[in-house]
């Protein structure tokens, strides 16, 4: 059977577990995860590489395939920039695909009777499910206008009672032709296979978009950004997280990922840079004689050390950039895509100027032999002048 491949883009509203299914299907942690919901801020890509699986009597098979796996940002409303930069990236994703999945947060229940849009709102609850209610209808707007098969994925079927699968089964295909429901848990690692099964039945045949051995498009030293804001998001509350930035400033990996004469493995030196909007919330992110951001640095960078294989010299700086959310330039510089492209511009100018550099070195040199020709010609001339 011919190489099955193509792009699978995961949408759905925040905390729906998006990103903790990305890194379920991979069997590695490329995205960060948290109880709170926009933790997600960027697309990142995966690459899954499923080998054949052979035709039995109780097995229909499953072909080879390359699935290239699309986690995004939760589906909301923007309100500021970074929201709309958010929503930008979900926007992208959709674009070049192959096969949405439209996953569903199957806790947050039956909400869809239309009696509640016209009850008053009384209890904390009831807003809650009105809220939940919005954000889901919002999302499944934007895969209504998509003419690729969508699959209805409901997600954290652990946290429920199996009675109330059907009834939701049966709501969420009121609301939409989906090719495919299919209930998981995502944090168990329940109902993957069928879904990948699903998944493949409805890719192209087609060449590999990535190398076999590629896991993901996003460089190591842009996750080490993600998952130091991972612990900021665990670690703080309120605004706080919404309002914090982590910027790489320095990435120094070792010359060698051998270990020392001491048994110690290398050291990767990383400075990173923590934006915040406030004075107040720097205070916080610092803590009381620092004890904040030590908590966040050490939780850090143990979770870096594993991901680098080396030993991690963390530095962690915060820093205020007033309002920053709101500032579009702001925003697209933290773009990491846009940060590897200035990087490599970078790189490139420093080759340019170490060439540059050589080249005035060689001149020197070539200049110097020049004065050392003419000196041994004057030798010469000398020793000829001494013979005469
Ligand atoms: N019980 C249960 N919890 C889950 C499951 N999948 C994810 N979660 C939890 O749901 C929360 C949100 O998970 P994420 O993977 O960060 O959700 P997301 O959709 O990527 O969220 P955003 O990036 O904010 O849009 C986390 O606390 C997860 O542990 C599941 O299958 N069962
Ligand atoms: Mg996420």
């Amino acid at each position: 059977m011919a190489l099955r491949s193509g792009f699978v883009s995961i949408v759905g509203r925040p905390n729906a577990g998006k990103s903790t299914l990305l890194n379920a299907l991979l069997g590695q942690k490329i995205a960060i995860v948290t109880h709170k919901p926009q933790t997600t801020r960027t697309r990142i890509q995966g690459v899954l590489e499923l080998p054949l699986r052979k035709k039995s009597k109780t097995d229909p098979g499953r072909p080879m395939a390359q699935v290239v796996l699309v986690d995004t940002p939760g589906v909301h409303k923007p309100d500021t920039q970074l929201d709309k930069r958010m929503m930008q990236e979900v926007h992208d994703a959709l674009e070049s695909r192959d096969v949405v999945l439209f996953l569903v947060d199957a806790t947050h229940r039956l909400h869809g009777d239309e009696v509640m849009d016209e009850k008053p709102v009384k209890t904390l609850g009831q807003h809650r499910r009105k809220m939940s209610k919005a954000e889901d209808d919002f999302a499944l707007q934007l895969v209504k206008k998509l003419d690729c098969p969508v699959i209805l994925v409901l997600n954290k079927i652990d946290a429920l009672p199996k009675t109330v699968l059907l009834p939701l089964i049966a709501h969420w295909s009121s609301l939409h032709d989906f090719a495919d429901v299919i209930p998981i848990s995502a944090r168990k690692k329940q109902g993957l296979e069928l879904l990948l099964d699903k998944v493949v039945s409805r890719l192209p045949e087609g060449q590999r978009y990535f190398p076999k051995e590629q896991l993901t498009d996003q460089p190591e030293r842009f996750l080490v950004a993600e998952l130091i804001r991972e612990k900021i998001l665990l670690l703080t509350g309120e605004e706080v997280p919404y309002a914090t930035a982590v910027v790489i400033e320095k990435f120094e990996e070792p010359a060698s990922m051998r270990k020392g004469r001491d048994g110690k493995l290398p050291v990767t030196k990383i400075s990173a840079a923590i934006y915040c909007e406030r004075a107040g919330q720097k205070a916080i992110l610092i803590g009381k004689q620092g004890t904040m951001l030590k908590q966040i640095g050490t939780a850090a960078r143990k979770d870096i050390e594993s991901l680098l294989g080396t030993r991690v010299f963390l530095e962690l700086f915060v820093k205020i950039e007033d309002e920053w959310r709101a500032k579009r330039g702001f925003v697209e510089e933290l773009d990491w895509r846009r940060q590897l492209e200035q990087l490599a511009e970078l790189q490139s100018r420093q080759n340019r100027e170490d060439s540059e550099e050589d080249e005035d070195e060689l001149d020197e040199v070539f200049a110097d032999e020049e004065e050392y020709d003419e000196s041994d010609e004057d030798d010469e001339a000398e020793g000829e002048s001494e013979e005469d």
